[in-house]
């Protein structure tokens, strides 16, 4: 039997060893659906912390239940280990590491390196391996194959080697692993073929496609899509603001075209791990080969300068109140970077408590699902959405529309409120003035 026909016996029998590196947001949730459709699990972290919970069978990922990971703990079918020899078990390996940017806005593949490194060094023949990391078109070739092949590893036919996007969209009632269509993209065809036979037995619909560029293209094309339409529909509520026109009303009244037509809507920026920084990814290679990516760049321009837009609004708005920003009292509501989630990562709301503070303002926060944090060199504890905290309150300025907050009682509480996600439209009119991006102020 060719090593082809021996791995997919083992993927069509579930004899295959599983492993998956990077046991987070991505990792979990996959290797959890891996112990589902059968396989033993290597799971491999570099957090001893990470994997000593997930052995005590708890779950430091929200969409992970704790009782999920007890029962393929408790099986033998799930290993959390930070011992990289274990690797050497597999059949398979899916790698799901961070992919963070510099400050430089220069992708950080620090993570992916030590990953391919610590594969290299456990790679055997019969091996599939897959990058599913966020990243530049050319990395699964450029990193991954040269590290196998200085081992003797010839890709395509002792070891399989492939990329596949991850679309883990945390906190997702609807879509999760198993059923978010999976892209995969071989070196070559016998790669195609093993790691789609692999994500089939698995996940309900895998798409593959002929090369590793392919499929790293994909996932940048997605979120560049949504970079770049948000910047477009900021661009449009600064346009409307000029123009005294609700853009609010413009988006509803267009979305009503049946065809042709995606809603987007207007905020203080872009926040997440993924949407800010995935099409940098591509803007940096491109930079490479000398063309400008000029959608990208100028939709990165738009998103970045809301922050300050919406700081100006609050700016104005005191000062119809015959108040100076400095010494204003301002509430913030909501910090996270989308509503009803607790992750604040990139998050717009960093930006604009910081302008504030930078202008003397004196800034608190009340966020449902963030107590309190300490990020990006920032550290505030949340307060309480009390009435007294409204009534003091110069301004509360509305930043992520988590759901479940009673803006009726802001409404009626609060003297001045810059709304910047138009979460308010619909309330009765209370005791507070309400701004929003494209009201006068
Ligand atoms: N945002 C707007 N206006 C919009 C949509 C989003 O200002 O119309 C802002 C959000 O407030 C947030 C940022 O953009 O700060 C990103 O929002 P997002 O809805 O794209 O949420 P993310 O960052 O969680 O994106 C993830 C992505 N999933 C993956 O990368 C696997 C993205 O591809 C998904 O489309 C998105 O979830 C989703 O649809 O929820």
């Amino acid at each position: 039997m060719t090593t082809t026909q021996t791995l997919r016996r083992k993927i069509d029998d579930r004899s295959a060893v599983a492993a998956v590196i990077g046991l987070g947001y991505v990792g979990l949730p996959l290797a959890m659906e891996l112990c589902e459709a059968g396989y033993r699990i290597v799971g491999y972290d570099v957090s001893e912390r990470v994997c000593a919970l997930l052995m005590r069978g708890e779950s430091h990922i929200q969409d992970v239940p704790a009782t999920q990971v007890a029962t393929h703990v408790r099986s033998g079918k799930f290993l959390a280990t930070t011992d990289p020899a274990r690797l050497g078990e597999a059949d398979t390996v899916s790698i799901a590491v961070p992919t963070p940017l510099a400050k430089t806005r220069d992708p950080d593949m620090s993570y992916v390196v030590s990953a391919s490194d610590t594969v290299a060094a456990h790679a055997h023949a019969g091996m599939l391996i897959v990058l599913e990391s966020t990243t530049y078109p050319g990395t699964t070739r450029e990193l991954l194959q040269p590290r196998l092949e200085a081992k003797g590893l010839t890709v395509g036919v002792d070891v399989f080697l492939a990329f596949s996007p991850e679309r883990v969209d945390p906190g997702n009632p609807v879509y999760h692993t198993k059923n978010t269509p999976k892209v995969v993209g071989g070196v070559t065809p016998a790669c195609t073929e093993v790691a789609t036979a692999f994500y089939r037995s698995t996940i309900d619909t895998v798409v593959p496609v002929s090369s590793p560029e392919a499929a790293e293209l994909v996932k940048l094309l997605e979120n560049t899509f949504r970079s770049v339409n948000i910047g477009l529909v900021n661009e449009m509520a600064i346009v409307c603001d000029r123009l005294g026109v609700d853009i609010w009303e413009v988006i509803d009244a267009a979305a009503t075209k049946p065809f042709g037509f995606m809603k987007f809507t207007p905020g203080p920026g872009i926040g997440g791990h993924c949407i800010p920084l995935d099409p940098h990814y591509l803007a940096w290679k491109m930079r490479a080969l000398n063309y400008k990516t000029r959608f990208i760049d100028l939709a990165s321009e738009v998103n970045s300068a809301m922050p300050d837009f919406v700081v100006e609004k609050v700016a104005w708005a005191l000062n119809d109140d015959g108040k100076a920003v400095k010494g204003a009292k301002v509430l913030v509501l909501g910090v996270a970077y989308k509503k009803d989630i607790d992750d604040i990562r990139e998050s717009p709301a960093l930006d604009v408590i910081r302008r504030l503070e930078t202008r003397g303002a004196v800034v608190s926060y009340h966020d449902p699902h963030i107590p309190s944090f300490r990020e990006d060199g920032h550290e505030m504890v949340g307060v309480g959405l009390s009435d007294a905290v409204l009534e003091a309150a110069d301004a509360v300025v509305v930043i992520t529309d988590h759901s479940g907050v009673e803006y009726q009682r802001v409404a009626d509480r609060a003297g001045l409120v810059v709304d910047s996600r138009n979460v308010m439209r619909r309330l009765r009119s209370g005791r507070a003035r309400i701004v929003t991006l494209t009201s006068s102020h």
